[in-house]
């Protein structure tokens, strides 16, 4: 069975990609990876199926981030490499296309179930805090240096799935590569003001406004926000990462689980739920379709708000209750 970094040496052309909505450990590997592979001489292209946040522009500086419109011709490659995330369907209508072409595809990943995804090349660690710690690993792999871009990559991708080194996948693996990140040249307070102290003047009122329709539930310990069409969009004006919304949530004592619930433009909800400690919210967004880690994952949900509020409300209830073993 080919290796990753067997693939990596006897391939030439890299088709970079990941899920939708790329958030920073995705595009974190992706910079970093693209960095390894061009100091090997490789050809690379990274296509996602949705544009870059601007939280990331900092990474255009030095990486060229496509995304190809429907129809858009793909660069031609031997390897399409699937990061942070498993499946090809994870990747829009974009991943029918890399799938259409017939080539190998690598999977790079850490999601629950990724060993079974739709590469023919698995380079995949659940227990990883980050898939971007997955790419500093192949680095030591292949015997290649971090370059200051990689590190940087490597870096983002560690602060974004670990919450700024909060949450509890935080293992000495991330601090000591954080460490060694940074004594490469990363400078962790500009990134951190780079990506999060540039919001919009209005963030803090969709903010406030946003959080009015947050709810305790379950004696405290379910904590719920929805947002529907309107708020979505006036969130996306102001340019506003809904995904922060939870934290505020996650602060309040007792909460055990907080879901966040947002209303699609075809009426369905993306749901994005977090645990704290014991609940595994990846076995309950399973139930929907979706899937991620034991304490943050994610589903998009087949049904109208309304709907799916009661549906999340009933499987929190099971699994708190039998986390407390009634
Ligand atoms: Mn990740």
């Amino acid at each position: 069975m080919t290796t990753l970094p067997d693939l990596i040496r006897s391939q030439q052309r890299f088709l970079l990609t990941g899920h939708e909505n790329p958030d920073g450990d995705c595009v974190g590997a992706q910079v970093a990876l693209s960095q390894m592979l061009k100091g090997m001489g490789k050809t690379v292209h990274i296509v996602n199926p949705d544009p870059l946040s601007a939280n990331f522009d900092f990474l255009t500086e030095h990486t060229t981030f496509l995304c190809p419109r429907n129809g858009d011709p793909l660069p031609e490659f031997d390897v399409g490499v699937l990061l942070d995330c498993s499946q090809l369907s994870r990747v829009g209508s974009l991943g029918k296309s890399i799938g259409a072409c017939g080539k190998t595809i690598a999977v790079v990943d850490h999601h629950v179930g990724s060993e079974d995804g739709d590469g023919s090349v698995f380079y995949v660690d659940v227990t990883a805090a980050a898939t971007g710690a997955l790419i500093r690993r192949l680095h030591a792999d292949l015997g290649i240096e971090l370059t200051l871009p990689a590190a940087e990559g490597v870096f983002l991708s560690l602060v974004s799935d670990t919450g700024w080194f909060r949450y509890s996948n935080a293992d000495a693996e991330v601090f000591a590569m954080a460490a060694e990140l940074v004594s490469r040249g990363v400078d962790a307070s500009r990134m951190y003001d780079a990506i999060n102290r540039r919001n919009h003047p209005d963030s803090p009122r969709v903010l406030a406004d946003a959080l009015q329709n947050s709810r305790l539930l379950l004696d405290g310990e379910l904590a719920c926000l929805s947002l529907d069409k309107a708020m979505i969009e006036r969130c996306s004006k102001a340019d506003f990462d809904t995904d922060s919304m939870m934290e505020p949530l996650r602060s309040i004592e007792g909460v055990e689980v907080v879901a966040l619930l947002k209303e699609r433009f075809d009426g369905n909800v993306k749901c994005s739920l977090r645990a704290r400690d014991d609940v595994d919210v990846q076995a309950i967004a399973r139930q929907f379709g979706g899937g991620g880690h034991k304490k943050a994952s994610g589903a998009t949900m087949m049904m109208r708000m309304a709907e799916a509020e009661r549906a999340i409300v009933s499987a929190v209830k099971l699994a708190l209750a039998a986390q407390h073993g009634h």
